[in-house]
């Protein structure tokens, strides 16, 4: 075992196991003849982070422990679920790419239509988590719970969050209650649905909210406790089938901010982009700097979609623009980096701007 397994053993388990004990975790709660097949994905990110001692909690590195050891730390894991670990990638969440998506998605529907598998957790950074989530709550094909967690502080540090995160992602993606929810997140004792949730804070365990929506529900006592569910369309609901696709069409964000100018927009545009998500100002507003440019780009052909830089609340169609006249669509309530994953996929489907703004009041 390298030092750094056995740094993450000792700095976690002990924590791990005197924190069940609060919880009022007992070994017989989980009737050992019926356990649930939960595999883990391991992607990298802080959960499988290490730093030069238990009081770093920034500037550690991210995605060094591979998932067995991540799976050795929380000992209590096999007592709630029979588990298996792969390492899917081992990079931290900032790199993530489509490539990876793709290959996630891919492995996930894999391993979700063999009847010896109940469920899946996928630990990931926690920079681009939602977004997976995301990309994986429109492309998953079952009903079967996937859960994604990742951790605020590396696995090293003092009261790390990754141990117990991992617990109770794994009791909820092995309990009945989660099936048909869609990808969610479990991270600090919530439930949060993956359309929804965003990283709102860049460094407290707390981060992970759905400042208007709520939560769906929490874990608490080694059980989940659901109080709502989204109302979009997801997983086996969803009409996007990534199986037979090796890349995604090209989608960037453009930030919107005073004194905007289109430079970067018409660079993605130069270079082919089909789509492109306006992170407007207020309610998807569009400056006399921007939307030139924009009518521009859609003539070309490009889909171009007002989102909002706000975080919450709806982007009105024919609102703060004439929609129907420039053919742009709008995001709902999907902050930009999700109305991306939607036009990404949307685009696989259809070019068509009426069926596109559907999508965008359906998922
Ligand atoms: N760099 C961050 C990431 O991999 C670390 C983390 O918060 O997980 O997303």
């Amino acid at each position: 075992m390298t030092k750094i397994e056995l740094m993450t053993r000792f700095a976690v388990a002990p924590v791990f196991a005197l924190s069940l004990a609060w919880s009022g975790y007992t070994a017989e709660a989980a009737d050992a003849g019926h356990l649930p097949n939960i595999t883990i994905l391991a992607t990298g990110g802080t959960i499988a982070g290490t730093g030069a001692n238990s009081t770093t909690t920034v500037g550690y590195t991210a995605a060094k422990v591979g998932v067995e050891a991540l799976i050795d730390a929380v000992p209590e894991i096999k007592k709630v679920a029979n588990v298996k670990g792969e390492q899917i990638f081992q990079i931290a969440s900032e790199s993530m790419t489509n490539d990876h998506w793709l290959k996630l998605a891919k492995r996930v529907n894999t391993l979700l239509a063999q009847p010896d598998v109940d469920g899946i957790v996928i630990t990931h950074g926690t920079d681009t988590l939602e977004e997976t989530a995301y990309f994986l709550d429109l492309t998953v094909k079952s009903e079967k719970p996937v859960v994604m967690v990742g951790a605020m502080r590396p696995s090293t540090a003092i009261s790390a969050d990754g141990p117990v995160n991992i617990y109770n992602a794994v009791v909820l993606a092995g309990s009945k209650e989660a099936e048909g929810k869609g990808v969610m997140i479990a991270m600090n004792d919530e439930i949060s649905a993956a359309r929804d949730v965003t990283k709102t804070n860049t460094s407290l365990t707390s981060t992970f909210r759905t400042p208007e929506l709520g939560v769906i529900g929490y874990m608490q006592n080694n059980a989940p406790h659901f109080y709502r569910e989204s109302l979009r369309r997801h997983t086996a609901n969803a009409e996007f089938d990534v199986s037979n696709l090796d890349k995604l069409p090209a989608v960037d964000i453009v930030y919107g901010y005073a004194n905007i100018n289109p430079i970067a927009l018409n660079a993605f545009i130069g270079a082919g982009d089909k789509g492109i998500v306006y992170a407007a100002v207020g309610d998807g507003s569009l400056g006399a700097g921007i939307k030139p440019d924009l009518i521009e780009a859609r003539k070309k052909g490009v889909v171009v979609v007002r989102s909002s830089r706000v975080g919450n609340g709806i982007v009105a169609r024919n609102g703060e623009a004439n929609d129907d006249e420039l053919d742009f669509v709008v995001s709902d309530t999907l902050n930009p980096q999700k109305a991306r994953i939607l036009l990404m996929l949307a685009l696989t489907k259809t070019d068509d701007t009426k069926a596109i703004q559907t999508m965008y009041y359906e998922y």
